[in-house]
């Protein structure tokens, strides 16, 4: 017999008393971020009908080409939290300042998000899997007034949810509110994300890595080294250069996925509080690692700057516990 459908929304509001101010607002947050995804994911989908595909000339803060979907998965979730009267201010890899919300019916919300709104730009025009990130937190600052930057610069061990979704071939959204993880799987024909997934576990160990292989020559030797060392031990590389898709891969079939610091990017690429912190929790939530490639745990690294970067190794524990000793070992040899 075919069990029943859960739907996001009843999952979320089954599971509203697990958290530790259950007035129905975290609830409320997650799902209006449900909605927003529904509406990406259509637009996303129909992104190559529509014309809306392609460069709109601009760069972003931190000097990446922008895309139309960019701002247009952007503009949708900043309206959706806006309007949910739960947040009070949202930052986003997109904009250069987090955006404080006004009150609304007088009260100002009790948290922040942060998000990557659509990552993997990259792959946008060749239809290639892309995703959106996301991490909320309980703001800091007094509840009757408006969000300030500490809101926003809070450690990752702080996050009180975070999740992606994955436009891929079939959409998927996957989140954590701290106590475990579970993906729902868009069904198209009734417009609902339902419980696909169920407490999701990263096994210890996967077949695959996942670097960008071409800058092997501008990592540092000890990350050289290691890489060697998956190439020896007959692991496949896999690299979609969408994060979401690459580590959503090894959620389920383990692995590891590194972003090092690279010659050009000397603190790595990706963003802290956008993609490395949520990712982290989720993983983590999982039974997976994630720690900097100067061995630091992701999730308790200082935030000084809303579009701060870091390296990053994350997945299968194993794995990562393999790194850290390759990194260690090799650094030790150095001096
Ligand atoms: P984006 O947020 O501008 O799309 O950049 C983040 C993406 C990640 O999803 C992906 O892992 C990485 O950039 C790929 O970068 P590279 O092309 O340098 O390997
Ligand atoms: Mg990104």
């Amino acid at each position: 017999m075919n069990e029943k459908i859960t739907t996001l929304d009843e999952f979320i509001f089954k599971r509203q008393n697990d958290f530790e101010y259950a007035a129905g607002e975290l609830t409320a947050l997650l799902r209006d971020i449900g909605v927003a995804a529904k509406i990406i994911n259509r637009e996303v989908n129909r992104a190559g009908l529509v014309n809306i595909l392609g460069v709109q000339g601009d760069t972003n803060f931190t000097g990446d080409t922008v895309q139309k979907l960019d701002i247009y998965a952007n503009d949708k979730i900043i309206e959706c939290l806006k309007n949910s009267g739960m947040c009070c201010g949202v930052a986003s890899e997109e904009n250069d300042d987090y955006i404080p919300f006004p009150a609304l019916f007088s009260k100002f919300g009790n948290y922040v998000v942060l998000m990557d709104p659509l990552d993997g730009s990259s792959n946008i025009d060749v239809n290639v899997s892309v995703g959106t990130i996301f991490a909320i937190y309980r703001r800091t600052s007094p509840s009757d007034g408006p969000a300030t930057l500490e809101d926003f610069l809070q450690k990752g061990i702080k996050q009180v949810a975070a999740g992606y979704v994955l436009y891929g071939t079939s959409t998927i959204l996957v989140y954590t509110t701290g106590k475990g993880v579970n993906g729902f799987t868009l069904d198209p024909s009734i417009g609902e994300f339902c419980l696909s997934h169920r407490d999701i576990m990263i096994p210890a160990r996967g077949n695959y890595y996942s670097v960008n292989q071409g800058y092997y020559l501008k990592f540092d030797l000890e990350m050289r080294r290691y890489i060697d060392y998956c190439s020896d031990e007959n692991l496949g590389l896999r690299y979609i250069g969408s994060m979401v898709a690459d580590v959503h891969r090894i959620m389920f079939q383990g692995g590891i996925f590194l972003y090092p610091s690279t010659r050009r990017h000397p603190q790595g690429k990706l963003r802290l509080l956008y993609e490395c912190n949520p990712m982290s929790f989720i993983v983590e939530q999982a039974g997976g690692k994630a720690i900097s490639c100067d061995l630091n745990r992701i999730m308790e690294m200082e935030a000084n700057a809303l579009h701060q970067k870091s390296s990053i190794a994350i997945g299968s524990p194993d794995m990562v516990d393999e790194m850290q000793a390759f990194i260690e070992k090799y650094s030790a040899q150095r001096g």
